[in-house]
């Protein structure tokens, strides 16, 4: 038995780059080459598994990984397919890859909401969580297997509606199609079995996750800096998004300004700075941090 950790990631597609990104962000030193399955870290005791990313829950149910990164969408679509119940459930949530899994229907069809969809066809990639819906809802329509381009099922006579993911909306709008409910919200999610680790590998995931952990809080963490009157202190400190007491650092040559400097956990938008000026704040800079440890 080895003791390096395997994980699964898509080789290629929409989740591949900010998967191996966000590996590269968390230490990790790798090369991914052509057709190869296997790709060695070289400075951790990791391998990481290149697939298609249908096959990462099973693969990490049935032990030919050990952790996986996966579409929640793809996740819930096998958790309900799978013929026997499949152990890989989500570990931590990434937040990249976002996408919503929708019905939708010609805009100038029949199918204006959900309660039109009895006896009617659906056309989908993702049955089992489309019946789910459906089941939940008391609704009765026919699935219509699809196994891509589920945009073009009400133009060629196959289906009333759809049900696929969408991000930006283009391909609904290109289609004529208008989106009418959400039924599944995802994001990219590392996800692992219950099956217990060796030591060797608990530890490394271990390390893995805090490492994962720190690189998703650097993201919407912010280091702000700015000149302040001292009364204005308290005020300031107030609109600070996220952020514990501040460091506050008297200002050479002046009575009556400080130097404040404090981290902030959440977005820093425009409109904050624009109410932190109003409050006669100065000087201000909003820097990113690139890494964070508790
Ligand atoms: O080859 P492999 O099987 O590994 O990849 P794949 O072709 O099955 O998946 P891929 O790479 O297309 O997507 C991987 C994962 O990315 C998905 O499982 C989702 O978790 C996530 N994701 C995020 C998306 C989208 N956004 C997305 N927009 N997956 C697919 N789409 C498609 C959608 O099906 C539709 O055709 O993009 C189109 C809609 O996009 P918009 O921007 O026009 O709305
Ligand atoms: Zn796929």
């Amino acid at each position: 038995m080895t003791d390096r950790l395997r994980i699964a990631l898509q080789k290629k597609g929409r989740l591949a780059d900010d998967s191996f990104e966000l590996l590269k962000k968390c230490g990790l030193r790798f090369a991914i080459r052509g057709g190869g399955l296997l790709a060695r870290v070289k400075n951790m005791p990791i391998d990481l598994l290149l697939v298609r990313d249908d096959d990462i829950p099973s693969f990490v149910a049935n032990d030919a990984a050990d952790i996986g990164i996966v579409g929640e969408n793809v996740l819930v679509e096998e958790q309900l397919t799978a013929k026997t119940p499949l152990d890989a459930n989500i570990a931590m949530r990434l937040g990249f890859s976002r996408c919503k899994l929708c019905l939708a229907a010609p805009e100038q069809g029949a199918v204006k909401s959900s309660k039109d969809l009895n006896n009617t066809r659906i056309a989908t990639t993702y049955p089992g969580v489309t019946a789910q819906y459906l089941d939940e809802q008391g609704l009765t329509a026919k699935l219509v297997d699809m196994k891509g381009a589920v945009e073009l099922a009400p133009s060629i006579g196959i289906a009333e509606s759809i049900c696929d993911l969408v991000s930006s909306g283009a391909t609904l709008e290109a289609n004529k199609l208008a989106a009418f409910e959400t039924i599944l919200e995802s994001e990219a999610v590392l996800i692992r079995s219950g099956r217990k680790l060796s030591p060797a590998k608990a530890d490394i995931l271990d390390k893995l996750m805090n490492r994962i952990d720190g690189v998703l809080k650097s993201k919407e963490t912010k280091y702000i800096m700015l000149n302040a009157p001292k009364t204005q202190v308290d005020a300031i400190t107030e609109l600070l998004p996220g952020s514990d007491a501040p460091t506050i650092i008297p200002l050479a040559g002046s009575d009556d300004l400080v130097a404040l400097q404090a981290v902030c956990t959440e977005n820093i938008f425009w409109e904050t700075l624009e109410d932190l000026k109003g409050l006669g704040a100065r000087a201000i800079l909003v820097l990113p941090i690139e890494k964070m440890m508790a």
